[in-house]
């Protein structure tokens, strides 16, 4: 097991499905009260990579509600993935997004991945009408701002296990890019050092 801290934050409006979605995602169920977070809650899951390796992530069920706004933001500090969550049925929650995204890349790590879920399909599969935000527009934000994207239903359990793997596979690449990254530039500046050693003597000097 890797020690690298894989902290995802679950961020956006009150009422989107943040708390069904963590739930769905770490349990397999709906949760078992129906009550808006208060603060922040947390849960930890170990998940097995495409390449069979296992990583543990931490993840961070944040509260849409504007009275904790200033702890919650203060939680994405160190996050290195996010899912940035709308209900495809609210289009206040989509409007809102902007400002979510701007306080996250304000606080979260400079490599943060990503991925905007509009949530609530099955309310949409019951009855056309009620969605507000279509699919395009979801799709143009998200290509616009380079963020991953789709569409769950928290409720039935649809497209939220992928999510997850989808953002966590990408965290892990990018994780392991930096430390390739990092190695490489300590082992160019100690090149540097030795390299005065490793020039050949003049004798006419
Ligand atoms: N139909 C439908 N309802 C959902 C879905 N996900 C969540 N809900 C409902 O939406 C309401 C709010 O869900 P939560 O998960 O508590 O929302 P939240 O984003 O965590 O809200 P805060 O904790 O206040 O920020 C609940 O009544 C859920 O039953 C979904 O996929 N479909
Ligand atoms: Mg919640």
């Amino acid at each position: 097991m890797e020690d690298i801290n894989y902290k995802i934050v679950l961020l956006g409006d009150a009422g989107v499905g943040k708390t069904y979605i963590l739930n769905q995602y770490v349990r397999g169920q709906q949760p078992k009260n129906n009550l808006p977070t208060i603060g922040i809650e947390f849960a930890t899951k170990t998940v097995t990579l495409q390449d069979g390796g296992k990583i543990q992530v931490s993840i961070w069920d944040t509260a849409g509600q504007e009275r904790y706004r200033a702890i919650t933001t203060n939680h994405f500090r160190g996050a290195s993935g996010a899912l940035l969550v709308y209900d495809i049925t609210k289009e206040k929650t989509f409007e809102n997004l902007t400002r979510w995204m701007e306080e996250l890349k304000t606080a979260a790590n400079k490599d943060v991945v990503m991925f905007l879920v509009g949530n609530k399909t099955d309310l949409v599969e019951r009855q056309t009408n009620s969605r507000k935000v279509t699919k395009e527009e979801g799709q143009l934000f998200a290509t616009k701002n380079q963020l991953f994207f789709e569409e769950t239903s928290a409720y039935r359990g649809t497209n939220i296990a992928s999510c997850f793997e989808k953002l966590i596979e990408e965290m892990y690449i990018r994780k392991n890019l930096l430390i390739t990254q990092q190695q490489q530039s300590q082992s160019q500046s100690q090149n540097t050092q030795l390299k005065p050693i490793e020039t050949p003597m003049c004798s006419k000097c």
